[in-house]
């Protein structure tokens, strides 16, 4: 059995308390590896070997320091086939995506801010009599912690700003995919990082996570989970002062227009539904079509979702893998089942799947399509962050933008338009922090990245990332 290693100071160590939560391969329903359950020592060891190690990370050239990130970049392409079965199996999803996102988007991260960082300039402000200019300086100790959706790729995503800007890093991977983020470390050691500057604390949120965001030396927390959990870090951090960057959970409009490109949308559709089994924030799991087109829409979407094979996702031919956890198959189960007493009808899916062979206890369920509901119901409230999208028709387009803004969520929409001005209008309208037009899921890394109302707070990716890993001192000079 493998047994996951905190990483601090430079050193894989065992957690303080000596004991380890059992880790599952949700494809098998098996236990395979243990993860320290780690507690507030063991953030507190990893607290001070940040500290001793900021000032060499943050004197470092940037030249060097980014140097450092393209070689663990470099390092992630070479160890491609490790890292991706090593996701597929912690994770569920298919071996095929980890290996055609996950991991190149990992080592993209990487690449991208180490990358970023030489090009990251400030500004400065003169008049005749003064002249003023910013200096950016990291802010220290930071905290970093990542949900178990797209395990190393969002985990990268937070500590490669943090690390690209001179701050030491405290970073706490979801306890249900700690994997990869184990594997990272040694990387870290091989591409010549500084002990301590970016420190794995493996355990539980409410152990590991509520140390690191509690701790009076972690001075900013850039957190990616639940809008739940969000808050509860809110509460904690903000009286402290704490820099927060939340990114949070979506309940995403995806708009088809009866002037779309019908073959396109519905293609995407499905995709935008169902890829990594649903559980990703920006995935559009509420189908909004126009009357005219509902019934055509319809037939092309369900006969692209009947060919989404669920199966072992080591096979190179299935679509969609296993749920990341009992508790989260149970989950999604409940809002199909809930689904259908508000008057749903299922269209496709809506079972469990038990797959013959090694994998016929793993927490697998059909991709469902859901029809007959009202866009006020829970099922299209809430986030289900699952295998489970619904069609609801619309007709005029006021109608649907008021339809899309309903919830309380505000992260990513769609919108199917071959119509240059309503797609504009309908962009400016939607409240949402990303919009795709004709498009799902393309991500340029300089862009802002997050949403609005409960799906967040702050915005990652770019300079924005950049500089929520700083703080700002302007210095003003009499001339
Ligand atoms: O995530 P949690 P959960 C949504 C999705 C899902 C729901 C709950 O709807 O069904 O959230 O998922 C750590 N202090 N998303 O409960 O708990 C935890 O250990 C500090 C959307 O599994 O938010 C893990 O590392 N940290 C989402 C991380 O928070 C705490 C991705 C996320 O786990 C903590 C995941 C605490 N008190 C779920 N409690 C997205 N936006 O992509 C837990 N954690």
């Amino acid at each position: 059995m493998n047994t996951i290693s905190n990483f601090i100071g430079g050193e894989f160590i065992k957690p303080v308390s000596g004991n380890y939560l059992d880790n599952y391969e949700p494809a098998t329903g098996e236990v395979y590896s243990l993860v320290p359950d780690s507690d507030e020592r063991d953030v507190e060891l990893a607290v001070i070997a940040a500290q001793k190690a900021f000032p060499i990370w943050s004197g470092m050239p940037v030249e060097k320091r980014s140097e450092i990130m393209l070689r663990i970049a470099d390092f992630l392409t070479l160890h491609l086939e490790r890292f991706a079965s090593a996701e597929t199996i912690d994770q569920g999803k298919p071996l095929w995506l980890s290996k055609a996102m996950d991991i190149p988007r990992a080592a993209q991260n990487f690449h991208f801010f180490g990358t970023e960082i030489l090009h990251f300039a400030s500004e400065a402000h003169a008049t005749n009599q003064h002249l003023n200019y910013t200096l950016r300086t990291p802010i220290g100790v930071v905290g970093c912690i990542s949900p178990w959706n797209l395990p190393l790729y969002l985990f990268s995503w937070k500590i490669a700003p943090a690390l690209a800007t001179g701050n030491c890093v405290i970073a706490k991977p979801s306890e249900l995919t700690p994997m990869t983020a184990y594997l990272l470390a040694e990387l870290c050691q091989k591409a010549g990082m500084p002990p301590g500057v970016l420190n794995i604390i493996h355990g539980l949120g409410a152990k590991v996570g509520a140390a690191i965001t509690k701790h009076t030396a972690i001075h900013a927390i850039s957190f990616t989970g639940g809008t739940k959990t969000g808050a509860d870090i809110a509460r904690t951090a903000a009286p402290m002062f704490k820099k927060l960057s939340l990114e949070l959970g979506g309940k995403n409009p995806n708009i088809i227009f009866d002037d779309c490109n019908l073959g396109e949308a519905a293609l995407t559709s499905a995709r935008a539904a169902f890829t990594n089994q649903g559980e990703i924030c920006l995935c559009g799991s509420r189908i909004f079509v126009q009357q005219s087109i509902y019934d055509a829409f319809k037939e092309q979407f369900l006969s692209h979702v009947s060919r989404f094979t669920v199966g072992d996702p080591l096979e190179p031919g299935t679509v969609q893998g296993a749920l990341v956890s009992k508790a989260h198959w149970e989950k999604v189960l409940s809002y199909i089942e809930l689904a259908k007493q508000e008057g749903g009808t299922v269209l496709c899916g809506g079972n469990v799947v038990n797959p013959e062979g090694r994998c016929e206890n793993g927490w697998f369920i059909e991709p469902t399509v859901i029809e007959g509901l009202s866009y006020d119901c829970r099922t299209n409230q809430e986030e289900i962050f699952g295998p489970v999208a619904t069609l609801v028709p619309f007709e005029t387009e006021e109608e649907v933008v008021a339809m899309a803004n309903s919830t309380n969520y505000g992260l990513a929409a769609v919108v199917w338009t071959e119509n240059l001005s309503k797609a504009h209008r309908v962009a400016a309208n939607l409240q949402s922090g990303i919009v795709w037009i004709n498009c799902w899921m393309v991500r340029d890394l300089r862009t802002p990245f997050g949403g609005v109302k409960h799906s967040g707070v702050g915005r990652e990716g770019g300079f924005e990332a950049l500089k929520f890993f700083t703080e700002p001192k302007n210095v003003c000079v009499k001339l």
